[in-house]
């Protein structure tokens, strides 16, 4: 790490996002999603499962009240043992008693999150004071102690902190910082801000390397970045102190987790669990950060935890930590990653699986974790400037992160797989997570909402600046000023032509560099800055250096051919079959493009020269389309199920291929990525 190219993400309040692609999407959030989940939280969405997350903090909120009003009032004692996923209860729910996941809290921060976004660069006054409104009644559910959880508040205070591992309390305090940053930043108003800080006050006062406090740290990750923001928020290092001491503490021995499992199974009265610390590995608390090879465990927490080590190592110089970063980070891409830029390839645990085991059609790739992959991935970035981190942020967030929501911002998917037959999904238990469309909500709705707060913040993957440069990592057409005032116009093209251009506006010369990501899916990059400007290329990066004159430009030109990709032959599961990819996207066959039957299509990969590039409207949206010359098997009307082996019948097909992230959204049908060579 040189500490001269560490960079921070440019604040949203400074960009206006023009880019028709990125603001259809937020538009998108703004004028559905964000209403929609506002009543899925207060469980109004007819044929939705029930979130219960406004009910829970009504509920504390109402508990909170009674215990100030009555002198001699008894905090219930806790009513649940053990890790449970409580009931989705659809019937009425007792207006007292706590509904949903443990982690259910969680939901609200991250639409405040995503509201505070949107009203960062949507200004809406009745938007601000729904959300007013219901920090108001978060705030009065606080503990008194400053501890926030309505999981606990409501089941019992006595058990707070004592099921780390499965009880997501330090997680929801992650979320809540998040959010009350979000909204502080965007409005101004520090209500939230102030609830979280007493939240974490509270959590530092339980936890922390001093003698009496407790040597645990979050079982779901999060908290560490989240501390790390607080930080840099208040300006108050204790909360960054906390966040190390989280990175720090996960894994060491003796195990945190086993001691907690012990001391729960003694309360209990049941017998003492052996000691399995292997198992802790679906945490990534199986050893010491500084010591872990290999992505493992539940996809989400591995990618906020690397997220977290990220921000650590970078604020703390920690070259060993970051070694570990860049570690994980390489193990991941060499043999974890989809071409989707998914991420966590099994339903058992939301998992990444081992090495080269990508399979399409049971894949998990859980929206969230590719949303937690490209916050590792700017993480690396404002660390070091590299393409390749940039390379998957942009994989990630145009393929996997988008496919996750539908064009018109109704339903969701949680589960993006790369193949799908529909047929399967119904009948196949092993295909159970399998979802062939988008979902209107989920009992577990972690996915929807943090869709709706990277959407909201993109530009803050874009563009990361310090004080003597600004770096393009996206391009993402924008306005933005410079922390040095430096105005800059960013017209941009992508994601569908190769062509950018950036211009300086400036009443007074002065010297700044801008750096641009030279993306690896450009086999001929060209960048042309004004005379006099110095032009230099590191690490992925083209840097222009100089002094800069009012109406200066630098011109991108990133051609975008149609390119047909293969996996690593390791990868069992896609040998013989090729991805069509084009700049930043992934593409794929859809049954209602090409019939059914996709596993009968084959691409001519001698005629790629004759591939064209169109357009189609999906859900009254332009979506590009692909159009490759190729093969389908003929289908023998009803033959025997096996025979002597002959040659295929094909005959030639037009192949059509739309991106990844605009599948199904025209009903029920088959999809693939891969593709038969
Ligand atoms: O545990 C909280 C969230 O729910 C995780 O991040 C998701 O993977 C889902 O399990
Ligand atoms: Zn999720």
């Amino acid at each position: 790490m040189d500490k001269k190219n560490f960079s921070r993400p440019i604040d949203i309040k400074n960009i206006k996002v023009t880019d028709s692609f990125w603001h259809s999407f937020q538009e998108t959030v703004r004028r559905e999603v964000i209403p929609y989940q506002w009543e899925a939280l207060n469980d109004r969405v007819e044929g939705a499962a029930p979130s219960f997350c406004m009910h829970n903090f009504r509920a504390a909120a109402r508990l909170m009240a009674e215990k100030k009003s009555q002198p001699d009032f008894q905090e219930p004692a806790y009513a649940y043992r053990g890790f449970e996923t409580l009931p989705q209860d659809s019937g009425h729910p007792e207006p007292d008693k706590f509904y949903g996941f443990v982690f259910q809290d969680s939901d609200f921060y991250k639409w405040v999150e995503a509201a505070a976004y949107s009203l960062s660069s949507h200004p809406d006054k009745e938007l601000e004071a729904t959300v007013d409104e219901a920090i108001d009644l978060v705030c009065a559910a606080q503990h008194d102690t400053g501890y926030l959880d309505t999981y606990y508040i409501l089941n019992g205070m006595d058990c707070a902190f004592t099921n780390l591992k499965d009880h997501h309390e330090l997680y929801c305090l992650g979320h809540l910082v998040e959010a009350a940053v979000a909204y502080y930043q965007a409005t101004g108003k520090d209500k939230l801000l102030g609830a979280a800080c007493r939240y974490a006050d509270y959590v530092d006062s339980r936890f922390g390397p001093e003698p009496g406090k407790r040597k645990g740290y979050p079982g779901h990750e999060i908290a560490e970045m989240a501390l790390v923001r607080l930080y840099q928020a208040t300006g108050e290092e204790k909360y960054l102190k906390l966040g190390k001491f989280f990175v720090d503490e996960r894994g060491a021995s003796p195990n945190y987790f086993l001691v907690e499992d012990r001391e729960r199974a003694a309360r209990e009265g049941r017998p003492a669990p052996g000691e399995d610390i292997a198992s802790y590995s679906y945490y990534q608390a199986d050893r010491p950060v500084r010591e872990q090879e290999e992505a493992v465990g539940h996809a989400v927490r591995a990618g906020y935890l690397y997220s977290g080590m990220a921000d650590v190592a970078r604020l703390t110089q920690d070259e060993e930590l970051f070694t570990a970063c860049r570690r994980l980070w390489d193990e991941i891409v060499r043999e974890k990653l989809y071409i989707t830029g998914g991420v966590g390839g099994t339903v058992h645990g939301e998992a990444f699986s081992y090495p080269f085991d990508l399979p399409n059609d049971t894949a998990y790739s859980e929206t969230c974790a590719a949303i937690a992959l490209a916050f590792f991935a700017r993480r690396m970035l404002e660390a070091e400037p590299k393409g390749e981190y940039g390379d998957v942020m942009e994989l990630a967030m145009y393929n996997t992160v988008l496919s996750g929501m539908a064009l018109d911002g109704r339903s969701f998917f949680y589960v993006n797989p790369l193949e799908v037959n529909p047929a399967a999904c119904h009948a196949d238990a092993r295909l159970r997570h399998v979802k062939p469309v988008r979902q209107p909500w989920f009992g577990c709705a972690c996915c929807p909402p943090n869709i709706a707060r990277i959407v909201g913040s993109a530009a803050s993957y874009a563009f990361t600046e310090n004080e003597s440069t600004l770096f393009t990592h996206l391009y993402m057409g924008a306005e933005l000023t410079a922390r040095n005032g430096l105005g800059l116009t960013l017209e941009s093209r992508l994601p569908w032509e190769g062509w950018a251009r950036m211009t300086v506006h400036t009443a007074r010369p002065g010297g700044y560099t801008l750096a641009f990501r030279v993306p690896g899916w450009c086999r001929a990059p060209r960048f042309i800055g004004p005379e006099g400007i110095g032009q230099i290329q590191k690490d992925g990066y083209v840097y222009f250096t100089g002094e800069w004159k009012d109406g200066d430009t630098v011109t991108i030109e990133l051609p975008m051919d149609i390119r047909l990709m293969g996996a690593n032959p390791r990868v069992r599961e896609d040998i013989g079959q090729a991805a069509v990819t084009c700049g930043p996207f992934c593409y794929c066959l859809e049954q209602a493009d090409n019939g059914p039957d996709l596993h009968l299509c084959r691409v001519d990969a001698n005629a790629l020269g004759s591939a064209r590039a169109g357009e189609t409207i999906i859900s009254g949206q332009s979506v590009s389309m692909l159009e490759l010359p190729g093969f389908r098997q003929e289908l023998a009307p009803a033959g025997p199920l096996y025979g002597e082996y002959a040659p295929a019948k094909e005959s030639p097909v037009t192949l059509r291929f739309i991106p990844y992230y605009a599948w199904a959204n025209r009903g029920e049908g088959e999809m693939r990525v891969w593709v038969r060579v």
